[in-house]
């Protein structure tokens, strides 16, 4: 079997939950072995193009046959389709927008009470988790339910007509902000990583094997996990259909959004993002790939350029702190 395997140890651990388990596990993987089983279903009704289908496509290739998926109201929940169809070949639990971890919390103590180690794994937009599932996120990571929380983000309120949620970037159009945001992305990351969770990370849809191997890292820890996805859309965020990987790799290459983990407190880089963080691409190539950032003003463009500087350097400065431990 390909690939080496590392090792959690909570002896070098900032956390001493005991739930928090020692766990081995499997750094190093190929195309190759990603499983051919497929759990999203061909022909849903997810737009040309649709990243957040692809990202979950390749999760639940991660996760396997023995898994539930919870859903707020989102882009996915319409995407699963509606009763007696379904594209989902796991079972879902749908629930009200605000009350996704909650829900999940309630599955995973029945699972855990009955022995069985399933993965209860949130699947919720931006807008569920960033603003309006905030609450039980926080509530559910503080209970340390044993379970696995991804957000993909695409940046609004997808599912209803692009609305500016609190992850929308500032100066991007939506159809709430059409002068531009004005406000700047809410750090989702720093909130949950307050809660210490033994594992965290980010991953983008350009970047499939790197994102399967942190699901698959994310379920093999007990406790709460929390896993943060960029989803570009095309329709959403204005460019064609055929240009969603490529906007997910600009995203990266530009410092825009960075791939990370990290692991009982320790951060570490992740290797597509290793060049980004020493040499990015100029953001301008981000910009003009998308229709949202049409005709930004130029001084909110300095800003956001600003941000990814800030935003590169802290995350530079705490991987090389996290050496020194
Ligand atoms: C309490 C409540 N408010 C509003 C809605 C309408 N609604 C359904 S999906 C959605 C957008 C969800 O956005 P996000 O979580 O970012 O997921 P996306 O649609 O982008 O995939 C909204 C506003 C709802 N279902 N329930
Ligand atoms: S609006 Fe965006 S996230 Fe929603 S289905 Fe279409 S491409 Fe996917
Ligand atoms: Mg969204």
């Amino acid at each position: 079997m390909a690939g080496t395997w590392g090792r959690i140890s909570t002896a070098v651990s900032p956390f001493p939950n005991p739930h928090y388990c020692v766990v081995y596990m499997r750094t190093g993987i190929s195309m190759a072995e990603i499983p051919k089983e497929e759990y999203v279903l061909k022909c849903t009704s997810g737009c040309a193009g649709c990243s957040s289908t692809l990202c979950l496509r390749y999760i639940l290739k991660a996760a396997g046959p023995e898994t539930v998926l919870v859903m707020p109201a989102c882009c996915t929940s319409v995407i699963q389709g509606a009763y007696p169809n379904t594209a989902m070949n796991v079972p879902v639990y749908n629930i009200a927008f605000a009350s996704a971890a909650a829900c999940a919390s309630g599955i995973s103590a029945s699972y855990r009470s009955l022995g069985k180690k399933t993965n209860i794994i949130v699947y919720a937009g931006d807008g569920g988790t960033v603003d309006i599932g905030l609450q039980a996120l926080s509530g559910a990571f503080e209970r340390g339910t044993d379970f696995l929380y991804i957000c993909y983000d695409n940046e609004a309120y997808g599912n209803t007509g692009m609305q500016r949620s609190g992850s929308t970037p500032l100066g991007a159009l939506t159809t709430t902000t059409p002068a531009g945001k004005i406000h700047a992305k809410k750090d989702i990351d720093s909130i949950v990583a307050a809660h210490s969770p033994p594992y965290m990370a980010s991953a983008c849809s350009a970047y499939p094997l790197d994102l399967f191997k942190k699901v698959r890292k994310a379920l093999e820890v007990r406790g709460p996990t929390f896993i943060h996805v960029l989803a570009p859309c095309p329709p959403g965020w204005r460019f064609p259909s055929d240009q969603t990987i490529e906007v997910g790799k600009l995203a990266v290459k530009t410092g825009m959004w960075i791939l990370w983990e990290r692991e009982y407190g320790k951060l570490k880089i992740s290797a597509p993002s290793r060049a980004a963080v020493k040499k990015p691409e100029p953001l301008a190539t981000y910009f003009s790939a998308q229709g949202r950032f049409k005709g930004i003003d130029p001084a909110v463009a300095e800003q956001l350029r600003n941000e990814v500087r800030r935003n590169i350097q802290r995350f530079v400065r705490e991987e090389e702190q996290s050496c020194d431990q």
